[in-house]
């Protein structure tokens, strides 16, 4: 299929305009994100005070038992600003699909990519940060990137069978021994000041994770002695050098594509949702992202990345490179028969084929169309979707955003697949950061949804049927 046939069959005109972007007045170009936000804030805490008054009382609809047993899937329950996921459309991040971002947000110099540092300005604010900011966020970050020596030793410590997930996990949840909120709250800090530490303890968080990731990288693999992070360089170039890539500018490119859409996906996913959970209860953001980590490594939600290049090869191994249509057919049916999923197909929400994959692909098309692994990734697409339906089961027989990372990844030498979550991890910590910030800014409440007993629900309805 060709490249304009692909977009115009996956790529549906916006229907929504989500978010409420640009709602603020435009920012200084000198101000730092911090500035800019102490000054939001109050103004979005009237917005939702007034929203609160003028719609706190309406009904969104019925609530039906099948949605307790079925994994509350459209269930209304969570507030989330940074993001919001129409089922045909896709991701908006702040009211901006993905093509808008890549036009709008700011790159690096001969770049053609957006700057996740310049995703994560327009998640927490709404707004599009000029060239300055984002390049002062670079900065920022690199100057927090270390990670304490403990942390490294605990690291150094694991064994190179433990998943990089698991590594992750640990490493994050130990840096809550520097919790700037952590310890604020001890000091007893007043409620309506908590956001500060939480956005120091955000920043933190994002800027250390390339050392992490870096770490987990050369001890599970072996890799050699770890280079420096680089104050002038931005976080992708500094994340790929750490993997061992900064050769390689396609692969930064690559990187700073991944880490803008893999960032967020609204509230209600597994890892978005795990952070604002624990962070409800005032866990600091560092507890509350290792919980979004663990929730990422299943392999349903993020873990799926690693799971879809291990089915491609083993497809490749038992019907060779170049297999036909008819024996990509009878492997998809064999996984089908054999009670399992097909990775990176299907999705909770979406409905259409995932504008994260598609994003993906035109990246392949442009820098690797001749790679074997990418064609094969384009006959799974024309083949998986069928034969989904012909199952009957999916509501959604599209790919999402994990069919296609790994061939990218490969295509570059990173072929290690285990460690492909980690990348999901490092991305997705930019969504529940933004969220966890706002959460606390706007004094969210912890979480505590009603839960009931099969009996419970019986005994309810007994007499009303
Ligand atoms: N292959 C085979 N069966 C699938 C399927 C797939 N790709 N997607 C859904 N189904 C099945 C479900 O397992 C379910 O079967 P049962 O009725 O036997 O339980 C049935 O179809 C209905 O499921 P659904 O309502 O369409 O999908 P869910 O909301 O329950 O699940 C998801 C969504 C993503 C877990 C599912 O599509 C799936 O398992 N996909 C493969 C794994 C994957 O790619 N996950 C990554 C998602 C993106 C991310 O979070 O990173």
């Amino acid at each position: 299929m060709s490249a304009t046939a692909f977009r115009s069959l996956t790529r549906q005109t916006p229907r929504l305009a989500f978010g409420r972007s640009l709602r603020f007045a435009s920012t200084s170009k000198q101000q730092t994100l911090k500035e800019r936000l102490t000054e939001l804030i109050p103004v979005e805490l009237e917005h939702v005070k007034a929203a609160r008054v003028e719609h706190g009382k309406k009904a969104f609809g019925p609530v039906l038992v099948d949605q307790l047993y079925g994994g509350m899937r459209g269930l209304p329950a969570l507030i989330w600003e940074g993001s919001v996921l129409d089922p045909e459309e896709g991701i908006r991040f702040r009211g901006k699909s993905i093509p808008e971002c890549q036009e709008l947000l700011p790159k690096a110099p001969g770049g053609n990519e957006p700057l996740p540092e310049a995703l994560f300005w327009l998640l927490v604010t709404g707004e599009i940060p000029t060239q300055e900011q984002v390049t002062a966020l670079s900065k920022d970050w690199a100057a927090r990137a270390t990670i304490p020596e403990f942390v490294e030793e605990l690291l150094d410590r694991c064994p190179p069978t433990l998943h990089p997930m698991s590594q992750f996990s640990l490493a994050v949840t130990a840096l809550n021994h520097d919790s700037s909120f952590a310890k604020a709250y001890q000091q007893g800090i007043s409620k309506k000041d908590y956001w500060g530490p939480v956005f120091e303890d955000c920043m933190d968080l994002i800027a250390k994770l390339p050392n992490i990731a870096g770490r987990i990288f050369h001890n599970v693999y072996g890799q050699g002695k770890l280079p420096a992070i680089d104050a002038n360089k931005d976080y992708s170039w500094n994340l790929a050098t750490l993997l061992g890539f900064s050769e390689n500018p396609a692969f930064v490119e690559l990187m700073r594509l991944y880490i803008t859409i893999h960032s967020d996906h609204e509230g209600g996913n597994v890892s978005a949702h795990t952070g604002k959970l624990v962070g409800s209860a005032l866990s600091d953001p560092f507890l509350a992202f290792a919980a979004s980590l663990n929730g990422l490594a299943g392999p349903l939600h993020g873990l799926a990345n690693q799971e879809v290049l291990i089915w491609l090869r083993r497809m490749q191994s038992k019907i060779g490179e170049n297999a036909s249509d008819e024996a990509v057919r009878e492997y998809v049916w064999s996984t089908l028969k054999g009670g399992q999923v097909v990775p990176g197909y299907g999705h909770a929400v979406l409905r259409k084929t995932d504008p994260r994959y598609t994003a993906q692909r035109e990246f392949a098309l442009k820098h690797l169309p001749h790679d074997p692994l990418f064609k094969l990734v384009g006959q799974i697409y024309n083949i998986v979707p069928d034969i989904l339906l012909e199952a009957g089961k999916a509501k959604n027989p599209w790919p999402n955003v994990d069919a296609h990372s790994g061939v990218l990844l490969t295509h570059y030498g990173l072929n290690q697949m285990n460690f492909y979550t980690v990348l999901f991890g490092v991305s997705r910590a930019f969504g529940v950061a933004a969220q966890l910030i706002w959460d606390r800014a706007l004094g969210a409440p912890l979480e505590r949804p009603k839960s009931y007993s099969t009996g419970a629900i019986e005994k309810m309805f007994k007499d009303k049927n």
